[in-house]
């Protein structure tokens, strides 16, 4: 039976379980990346599992996300990353390199080999063949130490893609089409994996675009096979050394085949306030805009870059918009500033951000209110922006410029195909990792300034709850709902603080009732709609209810990151088996769960009475996961079974 690409990574990497889909496999972590609103916590751990130096083949810390520095707060984050980093033989790519998963790509991916980074983005990687995943905080720490990645081997869902895209159609709109048909939902234990003559056509930075925003799927990750186009990017980038080919068996057996005509692809956009509330170009254009912002994990390559400077050149934004323009990374910034691009696009009015995640994380350029602003960026959740009334659209680069000049949304499809800025990959990219520090072989002083607290300890599972269900939330709520980002991202590393804005734009209220009521001995019980968890790999999302005495989620679905976070930080995610019992719940309806020690240990599924009624609710933990939930979370179980020496 042939492999897929999926498969013959997984295989290559398995080290615990066999590879049945839906069955639980540990496998083996090549390489780490962090950023720095996720690392810090991440290191902390690390550091509390006693471990004296990353077991990894590389681990790289970027800076990218906190770079604004209101206060001293990011700044101390850095600095304690920086100092961590060189003790423990971690690289450390400082603010002004870029975006963790553009510099990655650039300077460290391989093909064939596995990535953990926490951050949800990591399957960026796909776009040169590797198997790409993104995790909680805790997950990576395990993995710097040597310590296996579990997850739910996959189902493998292959999008053949035939054709060529044509001019002004971008691999943006391929990865919104394929959102289109697969939605945010219901896709959680998939990879997609790309193949068929069309790929032959798409360079590795819009591979990278199509597994980048593959995220916003739901799945563990996506692929593209490693074949000559991933050699040229390598090669350009002078790597060529780490490239091997990897591609599917002719015969590779895959669970679901989607078929796509690139030919038949049209400009897109998700419209407000989902990924996957997706329209044609064609049918809502003509609306006012005030925003185009240009940058972010998703679409900031060199590629990107020069296909909007060549649409900006000689002409000027349109007075009502403002267009922001960030580039992906140090030598995205620095090709085209030596080339002209970049005064192209000054010329034309546009304001230049750093390398960094800026607007994409709500840091900076929020819209006006109810303003129009459309984005290059993967996520439009309602007030991600900074702006609760913002309306964004998250369109092809080459729709933003285009827009950005007219003051209006246009479909680029109406504009001549021979003035296209078709963007060739360049023979060589200019390579200066000046900005990424080698770990050191000698010991430095790891600077804790006040803002960092201490990691995350977990208390021991309760054998029996009697709390009060505190807030009910609908479908799909995103961990930028439940923790927000934006302007609380300095409390990243000071979780007492950083929970006070749990559910801030849900419930005001809901951090400090709850905190009350943990204080009076009565526990916390999130219920929830579908899709609990989406977005984002912060793990605060879970730390801080934990912190707040949240020890139950009850959902009609989880997310796959989401709720792994949840068992790590020993919070209970029960799935409602009957999804009507979802409606008999209400916020404030006092709540009780008894025995939880023995079902969680026998693999049983606890009873919960709400009311007086008592539901069936199904524990979404593995075994291992159980064991997790009994050791009271995974830094303690870590401690207790691994790394003991270490
Ligand atoms: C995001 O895009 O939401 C983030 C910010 O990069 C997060 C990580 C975080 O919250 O720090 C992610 O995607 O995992
Ligand atoms: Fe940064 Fe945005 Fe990418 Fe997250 S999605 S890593 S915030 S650029």
């Amino acid at each position: 039976m042939g492999l897929s690409v999926t498969y013959k990574i997984l295989r290559s990497h398995l080290v615990d379980g066999e590879l049945i889909p839906m069955k639980e496999i540990g496998i083996r972590i090549d390489q780490t990346l962090t950023q720095d609103a996720t690392g810090t916590m991440a290191y902390l751990q690390f550091e509390a599992m006693n471990i004296h130096r990353v077991k990894t083949e590389i681990s790289v810390s970027y800076i990218d996300h906190n770079t604004l520095q209101m206060g001293y707060e990011n700044a101390d984050d850095h600095k304690y990353l920086q100092t961590m980093n060189s003790n423990y033989g971690i690289y450390y790519s400082k603010a002004g390199n870029g975006i963790c998963h553009q510099v990655h790509l650039e300077r460290f991916g391989r093909p064939g080999a596995t990535l953990l980074g926490s951050d949800s983005h990591t399957p960026t990687g796909g776009g040169i063949g590797m198997i790409a995943i993104g995790a909680g905080g805790i997950d990576v720490a395990v993995a710097m130490g040597g310590g296996l990645f579990y997850l739910t081997c996959p189902k493998v869902i292959n999008v053949r893609l035939s054709g060529r895209l044509r001019p002004w159609v971008s691999a943006k709109d391929v990865i919104l089409k394929v959102l289109e048909i697969l939605t945010t939902k219901g896709n959680v234990g998939f990879v997609v994996e790309y193949t068929g003559s069309g790929i032959a056509a798409l360079s590795v930075p819009e591979r990278a675009t199509i597994t980048n925003m593959g995220a916003e799927l739901g799945v563990t990750t996506s692929v593209f096979p490693s074949d000559d186009i991933t050699k040229k990017f390598l090669d350009a980038q002078g790597r060529g050394d780490v490239y091997r080919e990897i591609l599917p068996d002719l015969d590779a057996v895959y669970d679901r085949i989607i078929d796509i005509d690139l030919n038949e692809i049209v400009p897109m956009a998700a419209c407000p306030h989902s990924p996957d509330n997706i329209k044609k170009i064609k049918d809502i254009k003509g609306m006012k805009i005030d925003q185009a912002a240009i940058g972010s994990c998703t679409n900031s390559s060199f590629r990107d870059l020069m296909a909007v400077a060549k649409i900006l050149k000689g002409k000027k934004v349109h007075q009502s918009v403002s267009l922001i323009v960030a580039p992906g990374s140090k030598q995205v910034f620095e090709m085209i500033g030596s080339n002209g691009a970049l005064s192209d696009i000054i010329s034309s009015g546009a304001r230049i951000m750093e390398s960094a995640c800026g607007f994409c994380i709500g840091s900076g350029q929020a819209p006006v209110t109810d303003g129009i602003s459309l984005r290059t960026n993967n996520r439009n959740f309602e007030g991600r922006s900074g702006t609760e009334s913002g309306q964004i659209y998250l369109v092809s680069p080459e729709t933003a410029a285009l827009s950005a000049l007219k003051g209006e949304l246009v479909d680029p499809l109406d504009y001549d195909p021979a003035i296209y800025p078709d963007i060739e990959i360049p023979n060589r990219f200019t390579i200066d990792d000046s900005l990424i520090i080698p770990p050191s072989s000698s010991k430095v002083k790891i600077f804790r300034g006040p803002n960092i607290g201490e990691p995350p300890y977990t208390d021991p599972l309760l054998n029996e709850l009697d709390g009060i269900i505190g807030i009910k939330v609908k479908d799909k709520i995103t961990t930028d709902h439940i923790m927000p980002a934006g302007i609380r991202l300095i409390y990243r590393s000071n979780i007492p603080e950083y929970s006070k804005y749990v559910f801030e734009n849900v419930d005001p209220a809901f951090s400090s009732r709850s905190l009350r009521n943990k204080d009076n001995g009565i526990y916390t019980a999130i219920a929830a709609g579908e899709s609990y968890g989406q977005g984002s790999s912060r793990e605060h999302a879970a730390i801080c209810p934990m912190y707040l005495g949240v020890r139950v989620v009850m959902a009609k679905s989880f997310e796959r990151i989401h709720s792994g976070n949840l068992i790590n930080f020993g919070i209970l995610p029960l799935q409602f088996l009957n999804g009507e019992d979802y409606d008999k719940i209400e916020s404030g309806d006092r709540f009780k769960i008894s025995n939880i020690i023995e079902s969680v240990k026998n693999g049983g599924n606890p009873k919960v009475e709400v009311g007086g009624a008592v539901y069936e609710m199904k524990l979404t933990a593995s075994d291992r996961q159980r064991q997790i939930l009994l050791s009271g979370g995974l830094l303690n179980f870590t401690r207790e079974n691994m790394f003991k020496n270490g």
